[in-house]
C-alpha cells in the first residue's frame, strides 16, 4: 500500500526534482536534469504525471526551433512512460523583465508581453492535454507602498484574467485556471497573499467558475496560518482544483521541504481531509497530489529520487493513517462525544421563524448557561490525542 500507483495522482513539477540547488546564497550543487530522464524516472517511481513551467523546458529566450525540439522531446518520454501533464503554468518571475511582476507591472509593455507569454503556455498546454493552467504571481507585488496602486494592480490582474478566461471559453477548451497565493518571497509582498485574498479576487471576475486555488503548505504557512483549513474553506467555496503539497517549518523563508517534513499533525489532518472530506462534513479532493518542493541542497541526484519518493511514501502513510484513524471505534465515539457531528446539523428548524425561535424556551430562558462553568468539556483534547496514537502508528 505504500507503493504508489498512478491511481494516487501523484504529480510533480519539473522544476522540483529538476532544482539544482542554488540559493540567494549559493550557485548549483547539481548538475541539470534532462526532461527525459525525469520522466523516466517520475514513471518509474509511480507517478502519474509532470507539470512545467515554459521555461523549466526550453530556457528563457529560446528560438522557436529550441522549443519546439524540447516540445517534442517532452511528447516523445510521455508516449514511452505513459505520464501525462496534468497541469502547466508560466514563468512570469525569474527574467529580468518581470522585476516588477508581469500581469501587474508599471510598465504597460511589460503587462501585454507577459500576456503573449502566457498564451503561448496556455496553448501548450492545452494541446498536452493539461486541465489545469497555475498562476503564482510570484513578482505580482512591491516592497514600498508608494510604488505601487494596489487598486490598480487588482484591476490589471483582473483584466488579464479575465481575458485569458474569455479566450478559454471562445475556443471550448476543457481547461480552468487556479490562483496560487503567497504572502511574500520573493516580493516584499505579493498580491493575493493568502486563500482568502485569492476567494475574495476571484469573486469579482467575470468568469468566476474557471478560475479556483491552488494552495501551497508552505506559503499559508508563511503567513502564519493554517493550511488544512484554508484548504477545508477552498473545498467549501467548490474552489479547491489543484494542490501544492511540500513542507513547511513555520513563518519563515519558503522552504519547500518534502510533504509531512514540517507540520506532520497538520499534514495528517490534510490528508484525512483531502480522502475523506465528507467525513468533515465537506466534499473530498479528487484531483491531483501535486509536489511542490526542493530536494535540499544537501543531496545529489539519488538523493533527489529519495525525497521524491519521500513525499509519495509520506502521503500514502498518512493516507493509511487517516484511515485507521476513521475506522477505529474509539475515534468514532470520541467524535460522537466532541460533538463534531452536531455541528452537521442545521442551527435552525426547517421553517423557523423570528417569532418561533422567541417562542422556544429551549433556546433562552430554559438554557443553562450556568452548566457549561465545571460541567461537561468537549474532550478535543483527547480526540487529538487519539489522532496523534494513529499518526504514530500506536493504534
Ligand atoms: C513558488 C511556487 C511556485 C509555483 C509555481 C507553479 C516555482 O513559491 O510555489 O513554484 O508553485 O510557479 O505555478
Ligand atoms: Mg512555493
Ligand atoms: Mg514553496
Ligand atoms: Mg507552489
Amino acid at each position: 500500500a505504500l507503493t504508489p500507483t498512478r491511481d494516487d495522482k501523484f504529480s510533480f513539477g519539473l522544476w522540483t526534482i529538476g532544482y539544482n540547488g542554488t540559493d540567494p546564497f549559493g550557485g548549483p550543487t547539481r548538475a541539470p536534469l534532462d526532461v527525459v530522464h525525469a520522466v523516466e524516472k517520475l514513471a518509474e517511481l509511480g507517478a502519474y504525471g509532470l507539470t512545467f513551467h515554459d521555461d523549466d523546458l526550453f530556457p528563457f529566450g529560446s528560438t522557436d526551433a529550441e522549443r519546439e525540439k524540447q516540445i517534442d522531446r517532452l511528447k516523445g518520454a510521455l508516449a514511452d512512460t505513459g505520464l501525462i501533464v496534468p497541469m502547466v503554468t508560466t514563468n512570469t518571475f525569474s527574467a529580468p523583465v518581470f522585476k516588477d511582476g508581469g500581469v501587474t507591472s508599471n510598465d504597460r509593455q511589460v503587462r501585454r508581453y507577459t500576456i503573449r507569454k502566457i498564451l503561448r503556455q496556455l496553448e501548450l498546454g492545452v494541446e498536452l492535454g493539461a486541465k489545469t493552467f497555475v498562476m503564482w504571481g510570484g513578482r505580482e507585488g512591491a516592497e514600498y507602498d508608494s510604488a505601487k496602486n494596489i487598486q490598480a494592480a487588482l484591476a490589471r490582474y483582473k483584466e488579464a484574467v479575465d481575458f485569458l478566461g474569455d479566450y478559454v471559453l471562445s475556443q471550448g477548451w476543457d481547461i480552468r485556471f487556479a490562483i496560487e497565493p503567497k504572502p511574500n518571497e520573493p516580493r516584499g509582498d505579493i498580491l493575493l497573499p493568502t486563500l482568502g485574498h485569492a476567494i475574495a479576487f476571484i469573486d469579482s471576475l467575470e468568469h468566476p467558475e474557471l478560475v479556483g486555488l491552488n494552495p501551497e503548505v508552505g506559503h499559508e504557512t508563511m503567513a502564519g496560518l493554517n493550511f488544512t483549513s484554508g484548504v477545508a474553506q477552498a473545498l467549501y467555496h467548490g474552489k479547491l482544483f489543484h494542490i501544492d503539497l511540500n513542507g513547511q517549518r513555520s513563518i519563515k523563508y519558503d522552504q519547500d521541504l518534502a510533504f509531512g517534513h514540517g507540520d506532520l499533525h497538520n499534514a495528517f489532518a490534510l490528508v484525512d481531509l483531502l480522502e475523506h472530506g465528507g467525513a468533515n462534513g465537506g466534499p473530498a479532493y479528487d484531483g491531483p497530489r501535486h509536489f511542490d518542493y526542493k530536494p535540499s541542497r544537501t543531496e545529489d541526484e539519488s538523493g533527489v529520487w529519495d525525497s521524491a519518493r519521500a513525499n509519495m511514501e509520506t502521503y500514502l502513510l498518512l493516507k493509511e493513517r487517516a484511515d485507521a484513524f476513521r475506522a477505529d471505534p474509539e475515534v468514532q465515539e470520541a467524535l460522537e462525544a466532541a460533538k463534531v457531528f452536531e455541528l452537521e446539523q442545521n442551527t435552525l428548524n426547517d421553517g423557523e421563524t423570528i417569532e418561533s425561535i422567541k417562542a422556544d424556551r429551549s433556546a433562552w430562558e430554559d438554557f443553562d448557561t450556568d452548566a457549561y462553568l465545571n460541567g461537561k468539556g468537549f474532550g478535543f483534547v483527547r480526540l487529538q490525542q487519539l489522532a496523534t496514537e494513529h499518526l504514530l502508528g500506536a493504534r
